[in-house]
């Protein structure tokens, strides 16, 4: 059940694709009250109570004790302290022995959870806005809260199959020789991969729509050429266009009025990488439409994919914001400089970037009225997002593409993944990953994944290797890293074989996986989940925060942590381990329901099934494009004959039924005597 309530006139969002009436009678759950514009929702927490979602956010997978904000933000070095990340997901569950809803703020503003912060036994939920739908949603369990949330805000962005492969990226591939170089030491090395990202470096002073012809000369025959070698390329697109004259997107935005403007109706410009920009108004259809239509070029060249940056949007500086700074070392110059105003000056520099007052000066037009931007934030990203993923289906209505954003909001799930932002080579940035994937699940982005071997810092090799064997797992599995880091392509490492053969997994298992996949995204349900939704009444479950669900039967349980050769793993129920080397060499472990060490060399990395839930593995390959997705191994912990049903479709069905893809796999029972592990059925099966 869901109930709707709604405060003052909310502005469409596109987040929600049910159109409820709103109630009239008080909201469940909290108590309501207002603190000038603010809606702030209180409710009491009982000591079991735990919580679930708000999507990319820091700390844990119960979300419980801490305090966030939801304001999207381009934070590089974010820690466990940041309270905001690069998109805000604002649908959170209260789960305990008497507590199952959901509540879903519909408000592209600010919104604060001091979700026991303040008070441990309070949770505290603010709107600046105080405009907004407000989501009550009453299920019967935690998985049915997920799917009921997902039939309010739709279904799930579905990838092609290919971008599932193994992603190469590096901010600072400077030219076509140099990605074919990438490239062909993957191929050479028999390190798999489908795509190679494109970052800033491809454009022309970094502006968009634009390639460096000196460095990328021929962009089509590029592309045709690694395709054939079933590789695709995938460019970045920034959310900022130059402003300069001459610069044809420039020039057809400005004529056609497409920019943010100021109070005075004047275009907004900020710094970013290309230096003076002006901001697409993504709020605007026909915008929308104008930026949608500059990716036309590019897939006209063969492109199939994209990452969209920057579109918190990300501000490095305004005119005013530097002018002022420097108006405060004036006043400094002429007076006694304390520390307290050295301290203070640093703050002020610092303070340049996104600064909040430069999100209150441009405004946005909503059905003709102008609407400033900082009460409608959140939605920057995703608008840029939808802008982009209408272009693709002007382009070709008949195929899915690739694409990826930093910035989202609620609904951006229906028209593409994103990835987690700029992580650090740290141990705790694996783990957070870890953390943040069921919740992001829960708000409904399935399509997403890190930035394997962390983006910024230098990754060690072990670190890597552990960031891959997540990344098996991950539906958007790409190595990303910044410039002037350490190199970080897996052939640069003495251990590449065995990160090879950890990708090698990933193929091995593709087919697998995908389906996995496409059975949660075309169902409403869920890739990753917390332990919680499978074992509700199991409190070590519930409490569990480094194992997650995976599809159906699968639970994973990566090595977080430098230097161990192994972990302890909470099993709810009997469970196979299959502890992987490579899809050829692996331990088929059955194991009691309980607390086990595990042993992982580094090379090594675990997988549980559930009784009578088998695990496909084919036999691999260097691409999605030459897998062979009709001979399989199944695995499967059982005494009787099971059935699986396999989703396999054309890779790039844009509305695929699922009923109308599934094949029926029968696993027969494991021979008395026979299977080399009593009690699990291997098979060989060719469908
Ligand atoms: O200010 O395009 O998150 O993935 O490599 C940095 C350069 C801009 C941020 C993205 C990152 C990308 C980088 N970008």
């Amino acid at each position: 059940m869901i109930r709707k309530y709604t405060f003052g006139t909310p502005l469409p969002t596109d987040a929600v694709v049910l159109s409820l009436p709103a109630e009239t009678g008080p909201v469940p759950f909290f108590t309501l009250s207002r603190d000038g514009d603010r809606v702030v929702l209180t409710r009491p927490l009982q000591p079991e109570d735990c919580l679930f979602g708000l999507g990319e956010s820091v700390r844990g997978i119960n979300k419980r004790g801490f305090l966030y904000r939801s304001w999207n933000n381009d934070i590089f070095n974010h820690t466990e302290s940041t309270d905001s990340l690069y998109s805000s997901h604002t649908f959170l569950i209260f789960f305990g022995p008497d507590t199952l809803f959901g509540v879903f703020l519909d408000d592209p503003g600010t919104v604060t959870w001091d979700l026991g912060y303040t008070r441990s036994d309070t949770a505290v939920i603010t709107s600046e806005n105080g405009q907004l739908d407000l989501y009550i949603l009453e299920e019967d369990s935690l998985t049915e809260l997920a799917r009921s949330f997902r039939r309010l805000t739709g279904r799930s962005y579905l990838p092609p199959r290919w971008a599932f492969g193994y992603i190469q990226s590096r901010w600072g591939y400077a030219s076509e020789a140099e990605v074919r170089t990438v490239a062909a030491e993957h191929r050479k090395r028999g390190i798999p991969l489908d795509a190679v990202c494109l970052d800033i470096d491809y454009m022309e002073d970094f502006k968009n729509f634009t390639w460096r012809k000196d460095a990328f000369p021929d962009l089509t025959r590029f592309s045709a050429d690694m395709k054939q070698d079933h590789i695709r390329l995938v460019p970045i697109i920034d959310a900022g266009i130059k402003r300069e004259k001459g610069y044809a997107p420039y020039d057809s935005g400005k004529a056609g009025g497409y920019f943010c403007k100021k109070e005075d109706g004047s275009d907004f410009s900020a710094a970013v990488w290309p230096g003076d920009c002006c901001f697409p108004d993504f709020f605007r259809e026909d915008a929308r439409r104008w930026f949608g239509d500059l990716y036309q070029p590019l897939l006209a060249s063969g492109v199939e994919g994209f990452w969209n940056d920057m579109n918190e949007p990300s501000l490095f500086y305004t005119e005013d914001c530097v002018a002022a700074a420097f108006r405060r070392v004036e006043e400094l110059r002429s007076g006694n400089v304390d520390y307290e105003a050295m301290w203070g000056l640093k703050d002020v520099f610092n303070g340049i970037a996104n600064n909040p007052e430069d999100y209150r000066s441009f405004y946005h037009e909503v059905n003709g009225t102008p609407v400033r931007h900082d009460r409608v934030h959140n939605l920057y990203g995703a608008f840029m997002t939808r802008a982009t993923a209408d272009a693709f289906r002007r382009f070709d209505p008949d195929r899915r593409f690739l694409l990826f954003s930093r910035a989202s909001f609620i609904g951006a799930h229906r028209n593409g993944g994103i990835w987690q932002g700029d992580n650090f080579s740290w141990w705790s940035h694996l783990k957070m990953a870890l953390q943040m994937l069921p919740n992001l699940n829960l708000c409904g982005f399935l399509y997403s994944g890190c930035d394997l071997g962390g983006f910024g810092c230098n990754v060690t090799e072990d670190l890597l290797a552990r960031f891959l064997q997540l990344g098996v797992f991950t539906p958007l599995m790409r190595n990303h890293s910044a410039l002037h880091t350490r190199e970080q392509e897996i052939y640069r490492f003495s251990t590449w074989e065995s990160m090879r053969d950890t990708l090698r997994v990933r193929y091995a298992l593709l087919p697998f996986l995908y389906s996995e996949f496409m059975k949660a995204a075309l169902s409403g349900g869920m890739y990753f989940r917390p332990l919680a939704f499978d074992y509700p009444s199991d409190p070590r479950a519930v409490r569990t925060e480094d194992q997650i669900m995976l599809g159906e039967g699968c639970m994973i349980a990566p090595v977080l942590e430098q230097n161990a050769v192994g972990r302890y793993v909470y099993l709810p129920e009997d469970m196979l381990m299959v502890r992987f080397r490579s899809p050829e060499d692996y331990d088929l472990v059955p194991l009691p329901k309980g607390d086990h060490r595990i042993d992982c060399s580094l090379r090594e990395f675990p997988l549980f099934l559930k009784k009578g839930h088998p695990l496909l593995l084919c036999p691999g390959g260097e691409s999605t494009e030459t897998l062979d997705d009709h001979t399989f191994t199944a695995l499967c912990l059982t005494d009787r004959a099971v059935t699986y049903d396999l989703y396999r479709d054309n890779g790039f069905d844009p509305d695929p039924v699922l009923a109308e893809h599934l094949t029926p796999v029968s696993v027969p029972a494991p021979a008395a005597g026979t299977s080399p592990v009593p009690g699990v059925a291997i098979s060989a099966l060719v469908l």
